[in-house]
């Protein structure tokens, strides 16, 4: 086995071993600051040290490894992914990137390239225990404020809490926030697209924009039994009408995503109508302006389901992150890598959000895609080809390369 194949099965393992750090027995559940992150930041860290990177944990639970350069005065290349995950996950998610980045890293050997190689683990992503996703990077570029700090998980506990209970300092978030640099992120594709074209690897042009919104449908709860459906006002009946005209006018319109992904009835008794419904909607379209106005159409579709039921209808709208473009000198830079490793060059847009639309705020930006077999993710059989990392690892140590030769 070659020694790059070596490094990428150790790359699996080590995802692996991050994969049983998890809120949860049987399945990977690892949300914003919960214990499990503790486990995973002391082996990440343990992977930095030993790949000669300083590391320190920062206060919104980024973990971050420091490879120094040659000159002080360098900007940065910044290669970072999350370690958070959804509810019952897959391994590679996330955590794949931030293993890729310490490979690139443990590739060099020792040597010292003129600029520094930053290494982030961001603390949340998904937006599972809050709602809203990216604390992590937000808290790189500045953008953690006190609305999100004050927003609340299901258990009642603040950002600003949980920062704290963790043992991490919210009134320093501002202190971590990076000024300059070049960022680079490596992620599986999440889609069928490259394996369906048989390639290992994509390069990615524009991450799509989502919108996050939380629904909440309100009727009277009743009586199953005694009370006739023409006199009901049942709520999860008036939801599933809408999350059906939803689902329908997405199908409809092209390149346009819906999803409603959590939904909870109340009071929840198989014997009482539902009074109450909270669901969540997920909206994503390459075109700004498509996704917002199918949220509005949404949103009125829901208004004219709830006057006709007697319901009362609310929104919370939780998350408008526009589509955001890569760089395009490091989108080349990185293609002309793929190239070089005799690899197809394949450019694609991003259907799932990451952290690089936020680092791209302040800093070119750069994503390089691993093919996803059998187009899972978000699910425990999410699965990745070791010689697509090790595909992945070639590229990389090419784009460094290009980047140490003067590259954007
Ligand atoms: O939901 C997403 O787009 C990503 O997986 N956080
Ligand atoms: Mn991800
Ligand atoms: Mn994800």
């Amino acid at each position: 086995m070659t020694a790059i194949l070596k490094h990428a099965n150790e790359i699996v393992s080590r995802c692996r071993i991050l994969a049983s750090y998890s809120e949860e027995p049987e399945f990977l559940t690892r949300t914003f600051l919960s214990s499990p992150m503790r486990a995973v930041h002391a082996d990440v860290g343990n992977w930095m040290k030993q790949a000669g990177m300083s590391v320190r944990i920062d206060n919104a639970g980024n973990i971050r490894g420091c490879y120094a350069g040659t000159s002080c005065s360098a900007a940065p290349l910044i290669i970072g992914s999350h370690l958070d995950t959804v509810p019952h996950a897959g391994a590679f998610d996330g955590p794949l990137g931030v293993l890729l980045g310490i490979g690139l890293v443990e590739m060099l050997g020792g040597r010292r390239l003129k600029f520094p190689m930053h290494v982030i683990g961001f603390s949340e992503e998904e937006g599972v225990r809050f709602g809203v996703p990216f604390i992590g990077s937000r808290a790189l570029t500045g953008d953690v404020d006190n609305d999100l700090l004050a927003r609340m998980d299901s258990k009642g506990v603040s950002v600003e809490q949980a920062i704290r209970e963790f043992g991490l300092d919210p009134a320093r978030i501002g202190e971590d926030s990076v000024a300059a640099g070049r960022y680079l992120e490596l992620h599986i594709e999440q889609g069928p697209v490259l394996e369906s074209l048989d390639l290992p690897l994509g390069v990615v042009e524009t991450i799509v924009g989502q919108s996050r919104l939380g629904v909440r449908f309100c009727g009277q709860a009743n009586h199953a039994g005694t009370t006739p459906m023409n006199l009901r006002r049942d709520a999860l009946a008036g939801a599933a009408e809408w999350m059906q005209a939803v689902e329908h006018k997405a199908r409809a319109t092209a390149d346009l995503v819906a999803t409603v992904g959590q939904i909870e009835a109340k009071p929840g008794a198989g014997n009482v109508i539902p009074g109450e419904v909270s669901l969540t909607l997920d909206v994503r379209h390459g075109s700004d302006a498509t996704r917002r106005e199918n949220v509005v159409a949404f949103l009125d579709c829901a208004r004219q389901i709830a006057t006709r039921r007697g319901l009362n209808v609310s929104f919370e709208k939780r998350l408008d992150q526009p589509s955001v473009s890569m760089d395009g000198a490091l989108t080349d830079g990185l293609a002309r890598a793929v190239e070089d490793c005799d690899h197809p060059v394949h450019r694609m847009n991003s259907g799932a959000g990451h952290d690089a639309m936020i680092m791209a705020r302040r800093m070119p930006a750069a994503m390089l895609f691993l093919r996803s077999p059998g187009g899972i993710s978000h699910y425990p059989d999410e699965a990745v080809f070791v010689e697509d990392v090790a595909a992945a690892l070639a590229v990389g140590a090419k784009f460094v390369n290009f980047l140490e030769a003067g590259g954007e």
